[in-house]
């Protein structure tokens, strides 16, 4: 870390995290484990594929009378995936439930994400680093990557470099696919008897790794209250000036729980929800249609202003736009080397046009240049389109204009539109983690260290009940393949962590559904400002809305 550091770091570096009660004398807690489990789906084709760790118990953990001793071993722990506030947290806590089981076991880091481990690239974690880094934002103590570890050359280098440093036991902090990996990993340690425990912790700003019991990934909630204080700020700016529509789009690759939550958080005019388009089969032409109205109306009561959210995964959840992004894949693929070779826009546009179906290429020819190009952009390691890549909000933006100027041309509107994009996501990622997530992470770590105690394979960290205050919060591990169904990917059926959509008839959902329309008509934005980490309880510590109404049914 550089030596200066902000007033706002300097004091919060003193601020202690609250743990669930059951951790309060140390990791060594008493573990309580339940029934034997199943899977969220495909119960058989799991069985079959994870011999070893399916069906073990959830564990919960209760406070023990007196800390038992725990023999001395040492663990690596590795961040993979995007950055979400409150990683460092996580370290801290796991770094301190180790200590607390055993004062000299050691927590090295791997770099840059799971490429450390293949690789052999690690730092030991000393008090030094990790007090530099308690309560901060960023992954930069030791860095995250998106490799994917999924191979057996991957896993028995692993192995080998965590047995050089007597390492029993690694921690993977990441999404659903990293959990996913993680669980792979457990398995195939534990079916060659490698002597090294895995377990997982739940991250991701993206909000899509949630279950029963994993009531949040961690990030979620600080980066949503940093984009809604940026979105209440330009509702402000919207309703001062009246005389721009502001077309945000919100990051989350797939699910839009981001946008729900900061709709929820804000109050705008308009938020699509990625996954009512794709349930209703919502086109493109309607999704245009119906922002257009909005602004159309406002504009007949006066108010040539608004703000609209748009969630960063929309364009793959659109059926016509979903199926004209498979078919470009296929083809890139295909044709990668003759299109590589076309160095001018407007020819890569017209090759692609050529050699798409004609339905695919009539969609394709219906979107503004800009998108048609971006949409032949390189993918990314797991072949996907990069969506923060796509700007969605120039998009709608543009497509709305000529919606409007069409009706206006017929007479049917009669007021002004100019726009202002805006895409909100790096924003976010390395914010200073929020007293939520503060506590969230560092409880996670800490349980994590507890699980390896507890010397269990193959789990989640789990902390629940986070509605209520940190005493009442309950620690635990949940087996990773109790999350698991099988799904089709690249062409093959694969065991994977269910991700959790936004959920239609979900609580967060109905309500901002109930009041959406009201919010459309209205200037009913509500400014949440800055997180807070000083102050009173009701501003300091709040939990998303997400949270308040899923738990709240
Ligand atoms: P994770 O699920 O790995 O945490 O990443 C989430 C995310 O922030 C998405 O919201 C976004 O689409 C993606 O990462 C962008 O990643 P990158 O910066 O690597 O392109």
């Amino acid at each position: 870390m550089s030596a200066a550091v902000s007033a706002l770091q300097k004091a919060r570096a003193a601020y202690t995290p609250k743990l669930p009660k059951a951790l309060r004398n140390g990791a060594a807690a008493k573990a309580i484990t339940g029934e034997p489990t199943a899977a969220a789906g495909d119960v058989e084709k799991i069985k079959a594929l994870f011999t070893e760790n399916f069906g073990s118990p959830m564990v919960t953990f209760e406070a023990a009378a007196a800390a038992a001793a725990v023999s001395e071993f040492n663990a690596g722990v590795i961040l993979s995936g995007g950055q979400a506030p409150g990683g460092h947290n996580v370290i801290a806590g796991l770094y301190d439930g180790l200590k607390s089981l055993n004062k000299n076991n050691k927590l090295y880091g791997f770099l840059k994400g799971p490429d450390g481990l293949v690789k052999n690239e690690y730092i030991e974690l000393t008090d030094e680093i990790i007090d530099a880094y308690r309560n901060t934002g960023g992954f930069d103590m030791i860095g995250s990557g998106r490799t994917k570890l999924e191979k057996v050359e991957q896993f028995e280098a692993g192995k080998k470099h965590c047995e050089a440093l007597n390492i029993k036991a690694l921690v993977i902090v990441g999404g659903d696919d990293s959990n996913t990996n993680a669980c792979l990993l457990a398995e195939y340690y534990k079916k060659t008897n490698a002597g090294i425990r895995v377990v997982g912790c739940p991250k991701t700003i993206d909000g899509d790794l949630k279950n029963e019991y994993i009531e949040a990934s961690f990030g979620f909630d600080t980066a949503c209250r940093v984009y809604s204080e940026l979105i209440g700020n330009i509702g402000r700016d919207a309703n001062s000036a009246k005389k721009y529509w502001h077309f945000i789009k919100l990051m989350g690759r797939s699910a839009s729980h981001i946008a729900l939550e900061c709709a929820l958080q804000t109050q705008p005019n308009a938020t699509i929800i990625s996954e009512e388009v794709a349930e209703k089969k919502t086109t493109l032409a309607e999704i245009v249609d119906y922002l257009a109205s909005i602004v159309a109306d406002r504009a007949a009561n006066g108010m040539n202003f608004g703000v609209a959210l748009i969630p960063e995964g929309l364009v793959e959840f659109i059926p016509e736009v979903k199926a004209l992004i498979a078919e470009l894949n296929d083809l890139l693929a295909k044709e990668e080397a003759a299109f590589g070779a076309i160095t001018e826009a407007d020819e890569k546009i017209a090759f692609l046009l050529n050699k798409l179906s004609a339905d695919k290429a009539a969609v394709y020819a219906s979107l503004p240049r800009t998108i048609q190009l971006q949409l032949c952009l390189d993918r990314d390691p797991h072949g996907n389109v990069q969506v923060s890549l796509i700007e969605t909000e120039k998009m709608l933006a543009e497509m709305v204009k000529t919606k409007l100027a069409s009706w206006k041309a017929e007479g049917k509107y009669n007021g002004k539109f100019s726009t202002q994009t805006h895409f909100f996501g790096y924003e976010g990622r390395c914010a200073a983690p929020s007293n939520f997530d503060a506590d969230y992470c560092y409880s996670l770590g800490y349980t994590a260290a507890a699980l390896l105690g507890a010397n269990v394979t193959g789990y989640m960290s789990s902390v629940r009940n986070t509605m209520l205050s940190a005493d009442e919060w309950i620690a635990g591990g949940i087996p990773i393949t109790m999350m698991m169904n099988m799904e089709r990917r690249h062409g093959e059926d694969k065991p994977v962590i269910k991700k959790a959509l936004v959920e239609l008839d979900g609580a967060p959902f109905k309500f901002f559904a109930s009041k959406r329309e009201e919010w459309a008509k209205t200037t009913s934005y509500v400014y949440p400002g800055p997180i807070q980490y000083f102050g009173p309880s009701e501003v300091c510590d709040l939990c998303t809305k997400t949270l308040t109404l899923e738990q709240s049914k």
